[in-house]
């Protein structure tokens, strides 16, 4: 074992999914449509017209999944719980087949002696919720997120230690009500896009008391977000801070509010009459302390001290900077040490845990039935060389989940971009461990970076 690179305390690894991803299942058990199941039936939405309807039929091989899972040693396992399984009219009389699925995942996990952490909300929003409220443009969606959550955690939270109450509010209200690229698609005006970014920090909140106050025994709870990371060009002390200052002023409207529990008075005034509607209540649910904060991780952003008002400005990455097989993912060895750390030093968060990381490759398998992704156990070990960084600096990094388990539906881009550590054949359902898969379990019976 390289000792140098030896972790200097425990750290939970694990693999990260995501209900509308895997589970396909769509009509089993009585669950109901979700805005997903609409918006890949909208013709031009969804490459190649591919919805979640199959994706990885884990919700019928969920036991040889979790078998998988324990062979690659993984020691936790991130999770969501379909909200249309467990309520399909959005609210009211739960469906007891649908929590059956999650509390036969959670035992079976616990069995392989491995750490459930479930996410309430990873978008698969109940179709009729969009029909009936808009979705997230009303604050009704996000009271209900809280009854959701409160009644799986009532079910569940016996056995499950470690909830996420959202995945990612940027890309539920911003790229989808906003910026019109996810489901629903709805490109509303500046005042109601405001509101929904709103009522999705609500939903945070709401989900984080009903935990609290419905978990039968002790739970930590936390968020996890694609915050925008901003790294200094280069590590002196005026581009550092200038790092510093672009990061909380990118994340104004999510990350900034939850760990203060106010809107920057700089926003409101600039917003005018387009700001969110909102009151103290609210804002003392959005600001309730968590217990742990988690940053997902992909795009790869720098900064620089300038000599302008704001003290930083922004430099682009080159049209041929390093990327894999998605715009999105750039090369950026950096980043995720930088990301703790101002988790750390802006927002004081003091149990810090990446929720996702990982990349997309143009995977193939050779004629040996492997699959050697050297691109992604390359991406792989810098992140890890990188949280090895923070964590060594005393940075407080307690978990990581990879980005992802298996190959899945890819939201926009369907089937066509692979993000596993396992293969998936879509037309037999087989899954391969890739080459980075079989990294990541050496990496975790050391804790070390090899
Ligand atoms: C995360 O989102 C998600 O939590 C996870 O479900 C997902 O599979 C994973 O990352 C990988 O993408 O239409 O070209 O503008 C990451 C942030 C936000 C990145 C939406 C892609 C849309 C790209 N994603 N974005 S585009």
């Amino acid at each position: 074992m390289n000792q140098f690179y030896a972790f200097p305390k425990p750290i939970t690894w694990g693999a990260a999914t995501a209900s509308y991803q895997i589970e396909g299942a769509a009509h089993a058990d009585g669950r109901s449509p979700c805005i997903w199941d609409a918006f890949c039936a909208q013709p031009g939405r969804v490459l190649n017209g591919d919805s979640g309807i199959i994706a990885c039929d884990h919700y019928h091989r969920m036991e040889e999944d979790v078998k998988l899972m324990a062979d690659m040693g993984l020691q936790a396992y991130r999770f969501s719980v379909a909200w249309p399984r467990i309520f399909p009219d959005g609210d009211g009389r739960p469906n007891p087949k649908g929590l059956d699925f999650y509390n036969r995942l959670v035992d079976c996990l616990l069995r392989h002696g491995i750490e459930p952490w479930m996410t309430m909300y990873h978008w698969d929003l109940p179709q009729v919720l969009l029909e009936r409220f808009g979705g997230w443009q009303s604050k009704e969606t996000a009271k209900l997120l809280g009854d959701f959550a409160g009644y799986v955690a009532q079910h569940l939270c016996d056995r499950v230690k470690n909830v996420f109450t959202v995945n990612e509010i940027f890309c539920f209200t911003e790229y989808s009500y906003r910026l019109g690229v996810q489901a629903p698609g709805l490109v509303l005006p500046r005042k109601q896009a405001n509101q929904v970014t709103h009522n999705g920090c609500l939903g945070h909140g709401y989900a984080l008391q009903a935990i609290r106050q419905n978990a039968p025994s002790d739970v930590k709870i936390g968020f996890t977000e694609n915050t925008a990371i901003y790294q200094p060009i280069w590590e002196t002390p005026e581009h550092i801070e200038a790092a510093r200052k672009a990061t909380k002023a990118a994340n104004y409207n999510i990350v900034d509010v939850l760990a203060n529990g106010f809107y920057d008075p700089a926003f409101l005034a600039r917003e005018g009459a387009d700001a969110p509607e909102f009151n103290d209540e609210e804002m003392k649910l959005i600001g309730a302390p968590v217990d742990f904060a988690g940053l997902n991780i992909y795009d790869c952003l720098y900064a620089e001290a300038a000599d302008n008002p704001e003290g930083y400005r922004m430099v682009p990455t080159t049209e041929a900077y390093p990327k894999f097989d998605v715009p999105f993912v750039k090369v950026g060895p950096q980043k995720l040490y930088w990301g703790i750390r101002h988790y750390k030093e802006l927002w004081g968060y003091d149990n810090i845990v990446i929720g996702e990381s990982g990349v997309a490759c143009d995977d193939h398998m050779n004629t040996d039935g492997e699959v050697l992704d050297t691109d992604r156990t390359m991406y792989l070990r810098s992140t890890f060389m990188d949280a090895h960084r923070a964590v060594s600096e005393g940075y407080p990094l307690n978990a990581f989940f990879v980005w992802s388990l298996m190959d899945n539906f890819e939201w926009v881009y369907g089937y066509s971009k692979r993000f596993g550590m396992v293969y998936v054949n879509y037309t037999t359902q087989e899954r391969t461990v890739k080459l980075s898969g079989k990294y990541y379990s050496n990496v975790i019976r050391e804790n070390a970076v090899l």
